[in-house]
């Protein structure tokens, strides 16, 4: 049962893009107690969410998913942040609330608003769990970026997921540099697909942990207003970020889908790519990290809709979006 006159107990899941956080909160997801109502609150770096698809996969009636996106907490989604945080706390009321940060995201701002007076009596913040990936902890321009520094600095449990694409050297080393950080962590663990331990969301947040790099952002200026439109057959709506762009189709816009992996297989400087689409036979969701991609079958049906990020997309985003189109099985005369 609910005891609504203690603050919610709350956690952070934060990492670079790709890393697995969607795929360790489903895990978390499944190992809650029967009955016990969790809320998620996602915030994507992206105007096109995709990871709200995902998690509703798992949404039974006690399970409640949010989307902030449109950019990161840290700049300029702290607004809708704030307003969904109250939502969820006044009208869902949840027992647990996890909040996946976006991958490109500094986490700093997101819990020093957590633990602001006013909404700490709400809400208990509990272990943040950062979650790396293998290839970025042995990519020393990212692992020494400010942001990748302050999401390991913030953290309370420290992970490195996707142990099956980690040699024996690399787990060893994330295991030695994990224990030597200081302040040091509450848990530090090699783990695949996800499978976090639940009892490690109880560790207490360290209070004392501070951001390095307070200010650092990656590139991500969100001038671009929110656009209010909706997608026609044949013509999807696109929403543009740095580095990232979004176009979300008319949910009866069918995709072959042949020509839509090999439109994806086939763009050079893909560096993520997330989607649901509405394929002859069934939806799907399209999960690409770097070269590896994951396909599923979602209950999602309210549109087609895709988030890529790229430095350089040959021809531009306008482009993608022409080729997008033509991999739609009736196409626009
Ligand atoms: N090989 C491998 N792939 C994994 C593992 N865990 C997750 N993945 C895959 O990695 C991809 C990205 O996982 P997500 O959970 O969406 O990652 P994320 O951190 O939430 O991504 P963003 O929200 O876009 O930053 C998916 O295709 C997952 O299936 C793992 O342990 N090993
Ligand atoms: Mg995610």
């Amino acid at each position: 049962m609910n005891d609504f006159s203690k603050p919610v107990p709350a956690n952070l899941i934060t990492g670079f893009l790709g890393v697995g956080k969607t795929t360790a909160i489903l895990n978390l997801l499944r190992t809650r107690p029967a009955g016990s109502r969790w809320a998620v609150i996602v915030n994507e770096y992206g105007e096109v969410g995709i990871d709200g698809a995902i998690l509703r996969d798992a949404a039974d009636g006690t399970l409640d998913i949010r989307e902030v996106e449109g950019g990161c907490v840290c700049c300029t989604s702290a607004e809708e942040f704030n307003f969904t945080l109250a939502q969820v706390l006044e009208h869902v009321r949840p027992e647990r609330l996890l909040i996946e940060t976006t991958g490109v995201g500094h986490p700093a701002r997101i819990i020093e608003d957590l633990r602001r007076p006013n909404i700490a009596r709400f809400v208990d913040l509990r272990a943040t769990v950062c979650v790396v990936s293998p290839s970025d902890f042995n990519c020393p321009p990212l692992a020494e970026s400010p942001v990748f520094r302050d999401q390991m600095e913030l953290a309370d449990v420290l992970v490195l997921n996707k142990a099956d694409t980690a040699d024996a050297d690399t787990k060893t080393k994330f295991m030695k540099w994990g224990r030597e950080l200081f302040p040091p962590k509450l848990h530090v663990a090699v783990i695949e697909r996800g499978t976090l331990d639940p009892a490690w969301l109880d560790l207490g947040a360290d209070p004392t942990r501070q951001a390095i790099f307070p200010e650092a952002h990656a590139d991500h200026n969100h001038a671009s207003p929110k656009l209010l439109a909706f997608p026609t057959p044949g013509r999807p709506v696109r929403k543009e970020s740095p580095s990232a762009c979004g176009w979300i189709f008319s949910p009866g816009d069918v995709f072959d889908e042949d020509r839509l992996m090999a439109l994806f297989a086939g763009t050079p400087g893909i560096s993520r790519l997330k989607g649901v689409f509405h394929l002859k036979e069934d939806w799907v969701i399209v999960n690409r990290t770097g070269a590896e991609t994951v396909t599923w079958a979602t209950s999602h049906r309210r549109d087609s809709r895709v988030e890529v990020f790229a430095r350089d997309i040959p021809g531009g985003w306008l482009v993608f979006e022409h080729r997008l189109v033509e991999c739609l099985q009736d196409r626009p005369g």
